[in-house]
């Protein structure tokens, strides 16, 4: 077997390993069909196959022309079926894709693995001169080189409208990520709808009725996640960052003083209040059960002291307590009793590098977020040194654009370029590329995430060694075609067109 890199085809990511022959099947939407492999563990009432048995057989064919659509007549070169085993067992953990007559297989230990075998299947087809599917023989083995793959959405600075946040969803799909970062609510507003308290949302949103997420919503973004394998890891980040949860939640945020009288503003989430710990407890306890996942991301950045500096209650209470003028400890002191009122729900956490950098107690299994450009690699060393697993979202703030292929910024960063050790370098679980919401709404988001985004989910998926800026290009041109024909309106890297125009 000969190694060959047709133009048509454009994995992205790239797998682990792949081999591709030139020998080419049909694949025809009257006789082609995904299966459950007889042998496998999972069947017909595994929804999430069935579901995207489904939707990738409408991604290949969904666009093919009518005369194309009904041919009946099989020919020898067709391709039968591909078939779809789930191993349930994970020996090497690793997943393949084998594409030969008379069936293709793929074999996976979960589903999950299933779901980023059936992407990359459907990439492997491609569309001839005469308008019909062909793929090659191929055989693919693949697993991800990081396990937590982000993306971090802001609906706080601009409301995202469910629609938005679904579509971003199935382009991470496309580009195996697998983790939503949901930052939900900031200072500007509080979209989210609590059943516990909904004045946060009836006073602090920026329209009580449109401009929410209802409780079905967030089932319906779960869910919606869910099928494509991807986790929602919310995020409610307190004691900064919390000005809309003041309108509807009193008592709750720190008085500012301008001299000796409250100047009628407001700072971060009052510490010294035993109210505020009994809200945060019966917040978090909802929280808890509304999003099923076994992490809740707390936020912790960017505590701003001045508010807190000029209370003279919160003055009081800072000699009482023995810390000084150090307004780091106090923020510890309520990260600390937060952390506890989470841990009680049975709840992991992960937190901004800010907490960590502070010297708050954690739990052994949080993740730290370490997000602050300068001086990476040191606070890598340093988080990983104290055992804590972490991921990386400094060099991924997608957010700030710059004329020209900003992707290739992304792409060149290597992760694990810190000084540490072998054991220091695996509690690097991944990374997340941040899309923050100041200057992005649903007019905009799509095609500033898409396909700057990709350079990223490539670099958290493929092996060390993808580095070729150029052939990245090359393939990135191509998947990007492909996510704007599958309506996701992602920007061109540079000139150029899609074989097919799709607008
Ligand atoms: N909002 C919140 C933000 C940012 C952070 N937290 C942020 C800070 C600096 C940059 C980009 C985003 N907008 N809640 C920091 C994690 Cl450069």
């Amino acid at each position: 077997p000969f190694v060959l890199q047709l133009d048509e085809i454009s994995l992205w990511p790239l797998p682990q390993k792949f081999q591709s022959s030139a020998v080419a099947f049909k694949l025809s939407p009257g006789s082609f069909q995904i299966v459950h492999a007889k042998q496998s563990s999972a069947g017909p009432s595994c929804s999430i196959l069935v579901n995207a048995f489904r939707r990738y057989f409408e991604y290949m064919f969904g666009d093919l022309k009518k005369h194309e659509k009904s041919r009946k007549k099989v020919y020898d070169s067709d391709l039968a079926e591909l078939q779809v085993w789930i191993t349930s067992f994970c020996s090497l953990c690793v997943d393949e894709l084998s594409v030969d007559e008379p069936s293709a297989v793929l074999k996976a230990a979960n589903v999950w693995g299933a779901l980023r075998g059936l992407e990359t299947f459907s990439q492997l087809v491609y569309r001839d001169d005469y308008g019909a599917n062909n793929i090659n023989k191929t055989d693919i083995s693949d697993f991800p080189r990081f396990a937590h793959r982000g993306i971090l959405l802001d609906s706080s600075r601009h409301f995202l409208p469910l629609k938005v946040i679904l579509a971003n969803l199935e382009a991470m799909a496309m580009n195996k990520f697998n983790v939503f970062h949901w930052h939900i609510v900031d200072d500007p507003s509080f979209p989210y709808m609590s059943r516990t308290f909904p004045d946060l949302s009836q006073k602090g949103a920026y329209h009580p009725f449109t401009h929410v997420y209802t409780p079905s919503d967030v089932k319906m973004v779960i869910e919606f996640a869910r099928m494509r394998g991807i986790r929602v890891i919310p995020e409610f980040d307190t004691p900064g960052h919390t000005q809309s949860w003041g309108n509807g939640q009193l008592n709750l945020l720190t008085p500012c003083y301008s001299g000796s009288s409250p100047s009628g503003t407001f700072g971060p989430v009052n510490p010294i209040l035993n109210s505020s710990y009994d809200f945060m407890t019966q917040f978090f306890k909802e929280i808890s059960t509304v999003f099923p996942d076994a992490y809740i991301h707390l936020g912790g950045d960017e505590v701003d002291f001045s508010c807190w500096k000029s209370n003279p209650d919160i003055k009081k209470f800072m000699v009482q307590q023995g810390f000084g003028t150090d307004y780091s400890k106090l923020e510890s002191f309520y990260i600390q009793r937060l952390l506890d009122i989470v841990a009680a729900t049975k709840k992991g956490y992960m937190v901004w590098q800010e907490v960590f950098d502070n010297g708050v107690k954690l739990k052994d299994d949080t993740v730290v977020e370490v997000w602050i450009g300068n001086k990476m690699e040191e606070e890598l060393q340093n988080v990983t040194g104290a055992g804590f697993t972490t991921i990386l979202s400094a060099p991924w703030y997608l957010d700030y654009i710059s004329y020209g292929q900003d992707w290739q910024r992304y792409y060149k960063v290597e992760p694990l370029n810190f000084p540490g050790t072998d054991a220091q370098k695996k509690l690097v679980i991944g990374g997340e590329a941040c899309l923050w919401g100041e200057y992005v709404d649903a007019t905009n988001l799509t095609p500033r995430l898409w396909p700057r985004a990709s350079a990223v989910a490539e670099r958290l998926w493929s092996d060390k060694s993808v580095t070729d800026v150029g052939n990245a290009y090359k393939r990135l041109v191509q998947h990007r075609c492909r996510m704007v024909k599958r309506g996701i309106p992602a920007e061109p890297l540079f000139v150029g067109h899609c074989r097919q125009e799709y607008m």
